[in-house]
C-alpha cells in the first residue's frame, strides 16, 4: 500500500470503483428485460482506471470519453439516476433520452459530450484544452480511449498538435487487448502503445490499469504537468473488460476470445484486489466496507426509481437540441 497516497484518497479510489461496478452490475442485471433503449458497453473489469485518472481532477477539467464511457462520467461526478434515466431514454436522462448509453453529456462537471465514433473525444480534447490555453484558464482535459483508437489517424494528430503547442492534455488508453472481437496483436505492430508518444516528444508512461494506486500516481504527475502548462501526456494502462463488446454477455461463448483468458483476467479483478489491500494495510475495516457498499447499493437504487418516475419524452423535443439554436450569435 503506497505511503504517499493519504488514507482519503484510498477511500475514495475504492468508492469510486465500487460504485462503478455497482451501477454497472445493476445494468447487468436489468438489461435483459429489454426495456433500456439503448445498447451498453460495460466497463466491468476496468474501473482502476477511471477512479485513478479522475480523482486527480477537479470540476472544470474536461473529461471527454468514449462509447465505454459510463465509468468515466460516475468517476468524475456524473448524477448516476440522470445517467439511468437516459439508458431508458426518459426525458429525465442526460441527453433528454435521445442520446443513449454513449452519448452522455454532464456540462456541470465538465463533460460537453461523449463520442460513439472510435477516437473521436481525442481531438475535441486537444480542442478543449487549447481552449483552456487561449483563455488563460488552468483547465486540463483528458481523454479516454481503447487501444483500437489508436489504429485511427486522428490519435497521432492530435498527439502531434498537442505536443507542438504544449497543451494541457491527458492521452488515457484503455489498453484491454481487444477492439470489438479483433485482438491487438491483430493491428497493432508491437502492441506497446506508450512507447508511440515519443515520437511525438510526448512522455508515455505503461502502468497496470487494475492497479488504482499506480493509476492514480501517473495520472498526477501527468495531471500536474499538464496543469503548470508543460504539455500532454500518454498514459497507456493495460486492463481487460469482463463483458463482450456490447451487451451483458461475456463474449467468449460466442468464441470471440478464449474463457481461459478472462478467467485469468477476472482473478486480477480491481475492486476484490483492492478491498483486501485496504483491508490488511488498516485503511478501511470490514465494518467500514459493508457500511459502504449498502450505501451505494441505495444510491444506485434511487438512481433506478428516478428513472423509472421520469416522463418520455414529448414528440414536440424530438428535433431540439441536435442544431445549433444561437442563432449566429
Ligand atoms: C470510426 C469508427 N470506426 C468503427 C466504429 C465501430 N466500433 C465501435 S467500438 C469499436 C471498437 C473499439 O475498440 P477500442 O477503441 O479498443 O475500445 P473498447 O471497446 O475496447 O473499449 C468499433 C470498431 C466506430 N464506432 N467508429
Amino acid at each position: 500500500m503506497s505511503n504517499k497516497i493519504p488514507k482519503e484518497t484510498l477511500v475514495g479510489l475504492y468508492e469510486t470503483m465500487l460504485r462503478i461496478r455497482m451501477f454497472e452490475e445493476k445494468v447487468v442485471e436489468l438489461y435483459p428485460a429489454q426495456e433500456m433503449k439503448t445498447p451498453v458497453h460495460l466497463y466491468i473489469g476496468q474501473e482502476a482506471i477511471a477512479a485513478g485518472v479522475c480523482l486527480n481532477l477537479v470540476k472544470d477539467d474536461y473529461l471527454l470519453s468514449n462509447h465505454r464511457g459510463h465509468g468515466h462520467c460516475i468517476a468524475k461526478g456524473t448524477d448516476m439516476g440522470v445517467m439511468m434515466a437516459e439508458f431508458y431514454g426518459k426525458a429525465g436522462g442526460c441527453s433528454g433520452g435521445k442520446g443513449g448509453s454513449m452519448h452522455l453529456v454532464d456540462p456541470e462537471n465538465s463533460i460537453p459530450g461523449n463520442s460513439a465514433i472510435v477516437g473521436g473525444g481525442i481531438p475535441m480534447a486537444v480542442g478543449a484544452a487549447l481552449a483552456s490555453q487561449i483563455k488563460g484558464l488552468k483547465s486540463v482535459a483528458v481523454t479516454f480511449f481503447g487501444d483500437g483508437a489508436v489504429d485511427e489517424g486522428v490519435f497521432h494528430e492530435s498527439m502531434s498538435f498537442a505536443s507542438l503547442k504544449k497543451l494541457p492534455v491527458v492521452f488515457v488508453c484503455e489498453n484491454n487487448l481487444y477492439a470489438t472481437n479483433s485482438h491487438i496483436t491483430a493491428r497493432h505492430p508491437t502492441g506497446d502503445i506508450a512507447g508511440s508518444a515519443g515520437a511525438y516528444g510526448v512522455p508515455g508512461v505503461c502502468v497496470d490499469g487494475n492497479d488504482p494506486e499506480a493509476v492514480y500516481e501517473c495520472s498526477k504527475e501527468a495531471v500536474e504537468r499538464a496543469r503548470k502548462g508543460t504539455g500532454p501526456s500518454l498514459i497507456e494502462a493495460r486492463t481487460y473488460r469482463w463483458k463482450g463488446h456490447v451487451g451483458p454477455d461475456a463474449d467468449f461463448e460466442k468464441g470471440c476470445r478464449p474463457e481461459e483468458e478472462l478467467r485469468e483476467w477476472m482473478e486480477k479483478c480491481p475492486v476484490k484486489r483492492f478491498r483486501e489491500r485496504l483491508l490488511t494495510s488498516g485503511v478501511m475495516s470490514a465494518e467500514e466496507m459493508d457500511g459502504l457498499r449498502s450505501a451505494v447499493a441505495e444510491e444506485v437504487d434511487k438512481a433506478v426509481s428516478f428513472s423509472d418516475k421520469s416522463p418520455w419524452p414529448d414528440t414536440a423535443e424530438l428535433t431540439r437540441g441536435l442544431y445549433y439554436e444561437g442563432g449566429g450569435k
